[in-house]
């Protein structure tokens, strides 16, 4: 009993940790319960699983603030240079797991979980994954995100808070539906709104011109719409370090000034339609790759988020007391592809317009600060902006490009005299029938680096889409191969490998991959590759009951996981896969009696809304699927699996279970490639092409470990050029699958349904598959050989492991740091940000 104003007695035996802080196990479990009933409003009779996955959630965030707050604080103190990464997508995946290993404590919090009689897997499995990305452009920004934080790099990444995601995929009667993405139906504990953080962004209108009392001339732009964007802030920690850097999005919405605005003009509705037009523009990720479709709604997004990021960043160095002319001593830019690109006009604008800096200034500024990453070789994913359309929404950054192409286009004209092709094929305007803006020039004309993704990427850009550019610079070009962080990829999704790796190596490997070298001398130990393979076993018996349990369908995990996961793409060729399918379903069918490798064939990825040919290729696989897995004849020998829905969580479960990787794209048309690091990173060994970053990796595991087929990128544009005929490769095998296909075989007999498919193929045939099929046929064949000698198989993955070192965003990041951004990592140290609790 204690009296009224009087603290309880204290008893000496327990230690007081703070709730917010602490990491002991009694500690973990208070907050938690702590958590749930004031943040959640439960109790634990009525609490669900997600109430406690969000209280956990809070748990977390809370040990982290700390450092992120110091982090934040140490670089508005210091003077070095912090880098901004500019990207309109961030494909994270659930940031629980992840936070938990780059904090260390996963398994103390499992224990305090299950104490409280919970599983930690199920609170993980409740996070809605924040898709705010298509794929892999999306993916690297997250991966380049941990590693920054892990590298100590200061660093801050700007994008777009879209509301709906990317799409959820269910399929229905073998078809792909779309399903609105709302991951923030149930509130998004890891973000932090701030509300005064917030900027003006001008949108359409006109620009008037005048001169000042002093002469001076000026620009005033008067637009017709201006919106609001807000800033929300992700904290991304780094593994095992103090650093946890900021991931800031901007979500849109109406300025201040509405509600007062709506209740006095006569025009209510109209009003309301503004605000409506306001928020629309971070409502929604456009859900393309590899394409792109010019509509205004997106332009207004990018220049959204870029002038916020641009104006938050201006804002950031002054506050560190620099002059604005200073500006690139604060901040380097990396604009990731050229939905940032405006940026370069934008940084011009501020700085003429707001900051009335001359223009010559203003230029030396600009060109000093950006640098910019391509991600792809296929023209109709380089972007142009219909100039009518621009001019309606930009006018005064069309006057900006103006001036900065007229005074480029004089540099091309003194470097190239008498040169008319160049002035065409350098100039920011395409002129023609339609006039447009190529955002591709207008970010190698500001930045002062350029680079592409993969050796072999970055080569075909000097030589292709742009060979003037590296002409007039090529000072400004550079390679950059792309990487993925070990934490999320094999730590947190594969601890089975993760733990046998570290018991022979130690954990050095986790921040420092190269270390994985070490595992070479195990691949001809025997227990080793026993083991190695019981690893592979287990983690596939994980995916097949998981596989089981939501299709129903039975997989053998002594089978070969054959393994395809990615957008779904006819330059990526799954219907290429399915080919090397149906060709092996006809082997069966003729002699039933065929001593095969069993094989499981694994498909997962989604197609954009309105590409229907990439539609088309989910519903043949699902066809196919349907035909061989209820054939007797084939007697489960092979089995085919669509995953639907393929996303970062997803994904977590697919790499670490295959055993092949499928790398098929026609050479010269992927740019890099991550997924193809990820699987090798976990076991599997690659069929592939000489394409993008798969070059590399075939050179780093040995070409007697990858399997290699197809045309090379230059073999591709011979054949193009001397005339492609894929009727010379149309007969045996490949003639008896198409025509099985276009007979209505797998279609109930509907003849028609993959006609559109099947004719593409015969009388066009863009990406090849026709020429590569027999090597790739082939090519499989070798493969099922080499996995009936399950011990080689062992050595061949375990050496892959060992030899991916080089693929880790970390030694990416280390790159850019060392050649582009020129900044060193700034360990943080933590302090008390409010001593004596003031
Ligand atoms: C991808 N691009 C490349 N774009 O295809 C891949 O080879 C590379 O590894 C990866 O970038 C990272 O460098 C890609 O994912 C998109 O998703 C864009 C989304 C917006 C429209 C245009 C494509």
């Amino acid at each position: 009993k204690t009296s009224n104003n009087s603290l309880p007695p204290n008893n000496n035996n327990v230690t007081v940790e703070d709730d917010r802080t602490g990491l002991s196990i009694p500690t973990l479990k208070r907050a938690i319960a702590d958590n749930l009933f004031y943040i959640q409003g439960k109790f634990p009779t009525i609490a669900t699983e997600n109430d406690y996955y969000m209280a956990l959630a809070y748990t977390i965030r809370d040990r982290m603030l700390q450092r992120w707050a110091v982090t934040v604080d140490s670089y508005l103190q210091s003077k070095t240079r912090v880098v901004s990464y500019l990207s309109a997508e961030y494909l994270l995946g659930p940031h629980l797991g992840n936070n938990l290993i780059n904090l260390g404590i996963y398994d103390r919090v499992k224990q305090a979980v299950e104490e409280l009689g919970l599983d930690l897997e199920h609170l993980i499995a409740q996070e809605e994954e924040p898709g705010l990305g298509n794929g892999g452009l999306g993916r690297l920004a997250a991966c380049y995100m941990d590693s920054l934080a892990t590298l100590e790099i200061p660093a801050i990444g700007y994008g777009i808070r879209y509301e709906f995601g990317i799409f959820d995929q269910e399929i229905r009667d073998g078809w792909q539906v779309e399903i609105t993405d709302q991951w923030l139906r149930y509130g998004n504990p890891w973000e932090i709104r701030r509300p005064e953080v917030t900027y003006e962004v001008k949108l359409g209108g006109h620009v008037e011109h005048y001169t000042d009392s002093h002469g001076h001339y000026g620009s005033n732009w008067v637009p017709d719409l201006v919106v609001k964007g807000v800033a929300y802030d992700t904290p991304i920690l780094g593994y095992q370090v103090n650093t946890a850097n900021t991931l800031r999005l901007w979500k849109s919405e109406a300025p201040e000034s509405f509600d007062f605005q709506a209740f006095n003009v006569g025009d209510y509705y109209g009003a309301v339609n503004e605000k409506v037009i306001c928020e629309n523009i971070s409502k929604i990720l456009y859900p393309n790759d590899e394409q792109i479709q010019g509509k205004e709604l997106r332009l207004r997004q990018q220049y959204f988020f870029v002038s916020c990021s641009l104006q938050d960043m201006i804002a950031l160095h002054l506050r560190r007391g620099g002059k604005v002319e200073n500006f690139y001593e604060t901040f380097v830019v990396q604009l990731n592809d050229t939905h940032p690109a405006i940026s370069v006009a934008e940084l011009m604008r501020l700085l003429l317009d707001e900051h009335e800096l001359d223009w010559e200034t203003a230029w030396d500024v600009t060109t000093r600060t950006f640098a910019y990453t391509n991600h792809t070789l296929l023209p109709e994913a380089l972007e142009k902006w219909n100039l009518d359309l621009f001019a309606s929404i930009l006018p005064r950054h069309l006057e900006i490009i103006y001036e900065i192409n007229r005074r480029f286009l004089d540099e091309v004209a003194i470097r190239f005299p008498g040169d008319e092709g160049k002035l065409w094929s350098l100039s920011l305007i395409e002129e023609g029938e339609e006039k447009s803006i190529r955002m591709a020039h207008l970010a190698c004309v500001g930045s002062f680096a350029i680079n592409g993704v993969a050796q072999l990427h970055s080569e075909l850009l000097k030589e292709t889409v742009l060979k003037d550019w590296y002409e007039l610079y090529p000072e400004k070009f550079s390679n950059k191969t792309n990487g993925v962080t070990p934490r999320r990829w094999m730590v947190l999704s594969n601890p089975r490998l993760t733990e046998l790796i570290t018991s022979k190596i130690g954990d050095g490997w986790i921040k420092n991959l190269e270390e994985l070298k070490g595992l070479e001398k195990f691949a001809d130990d025997g227990a080793f590759r026993k083991q190695w393979m019981d690893v592979k076993l287990a983690v596939k018996k994980d995916l097949a009951s998981q596989v089981e349990q939501q299709q129903g369908i039975k997989i053998n995990p002594e089978s070969l996981f054959d393994v395809q996961v990615k957008r779904i793409h006819e330059y990526k060729r799954q219907h290429l896969n399915v080919l090397h399918i149906i060709t092996l379903y006809n082997r069966l069918k003729q002699h039933p009696d065929l001593d095969i490798v069993p094989r499981t064939f694994i498909f997962g990825g989604k197609a954009a809304p309105s590409y229907h040919v990439a539609k088309l290729m989910i519903k043949l696989i699902t066809s196919v699927a349907e035909v061989v897995n209820h054939d007797p004849d084939v007697r489960d020998r092979i089995k085919v699996v669509f995953m639907p829905d393929y996303n970062v969580t997803n994904s977590q479960k697919i790499y670490p279970a295959a055993d092949l990787s499928e790398q098929i794209s026609l050479a010269g048309k992927e740019a890099s490639g991550t997924g193809n690091m990820k699987f090798s990173l976990n076991g599997a060994l690659t069929i592939g092409t000489l394409d993008g970053a798969n070059v590399e990796i075939r050179e780093c595991v040995g070409e007697e470990n990858f399997f290699l087929f197809g045309l090379t990128a230059q073999e591709v544009e011979q054949l193009k050029s001397s005339g492609y005929n894929p009727w010379d490769y149309y007969h045996d095998s490949l003639k008896q699958a198409i025509d099985q296909i276009s007979s209505g075989f797998f279609s109930h007999r509907d003849g028609s349904l993959f006609q559109r498919l099947v004719n593409s193929l015969l009388y066009d045939d863009r990406y090849l598959l026709f020429a590569d099929y027999h090597s790739y046929i082939e090519c499989q064949d070798r493969v099922a050989e080499a996995y009936r000698d399950k011990d080689k198989w062992a050595k061949m993955s375990i050496l892959n492991v060992a030899r991916m070192g080089k693929f880790s965003s970390d030694r990416s990041i280390k790159e850019y740091c060392e050649d582009i951004w020129k900044v060193k990592p700034v360990p943080v140290e933590l302090y008390d940000l409010c001593p004596d609790g003031e």
